[in-house]
């Protein structure tokens, strides 16, 4: 069963399985209801943060998919609606829908950004890391990059 790794400086790396993430407050039913055009019911990233309470000085958070290959990496100053989709009804969210883990952004800003943007909407999400300053991010930077990764994506290499 795949579950959420969360790494953060000097701890310990934990991991939340489905039924731990469908224990924590800060549920949301349907994402559908705020994010218009998305399924699923989430977790409030906020929600693992208080559990978390991370040192003041983590100030980025880097979101990676499962196998390494796509990441972006946030300040958590403009995470703070950001969610965690993670099942539709009472099973894991399906693949098509970026799952089984997907970031989403409910306030994202558009593609390309670098920020709080809809590039980072990281699907098949593996871990979360807290880090001091930014860390690994792979997100396009610039417009020609972005259609290549969403060509590739249609042909379902990532
Ligand atoms: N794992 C992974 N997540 C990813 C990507 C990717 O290539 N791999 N592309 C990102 C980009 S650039 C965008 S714009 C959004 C698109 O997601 P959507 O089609 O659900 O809107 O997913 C993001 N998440
Ligand atoms: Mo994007």
């Amino acid at each position: 069963m795949s579950s959420l790794r969360i790494e953060q400086t000097g701890q310990p790396a934990e991991e939340l399985n489905f039924e731990q993430l469908s224990a924590l407050g800060g549920q949301i039913e349907d994402v559908s209801q705020s994010v218009p055009g998305r399924v699923g019911g989430a977790v409030r990233l906020q929600a693992i943060l208080d559990r978390l309470q991370p040192s003041q000085e983590l100030d980025y958070l880097t979101v990676e998919s499962t196998d390494g290959g796509f990441s972006a990496s946030v300040p958590l100053d403009s995470l703070r609606e950001a969610l965690i989709v993670y099942r539709l009804g009472n099973e894991p969210l399906p693949k098509d829908k970026g799952g089984p883990l997907r970031f989403l952004i409910p306030n994202d800003e558009g593609c390309a950004t670098g920020g709080a943007d809809a590039c980072a909407n990281v699907k098949f999400v593996g871990s979360l890391r807290l880090t001091r300053g930014p860390g690994k991010d792979t997100r396009p930077t610039t417009p020609r990059r972005h259609t290549e990764l969403h060509e590739n994506e249609n042909k379902g290499s990532n």
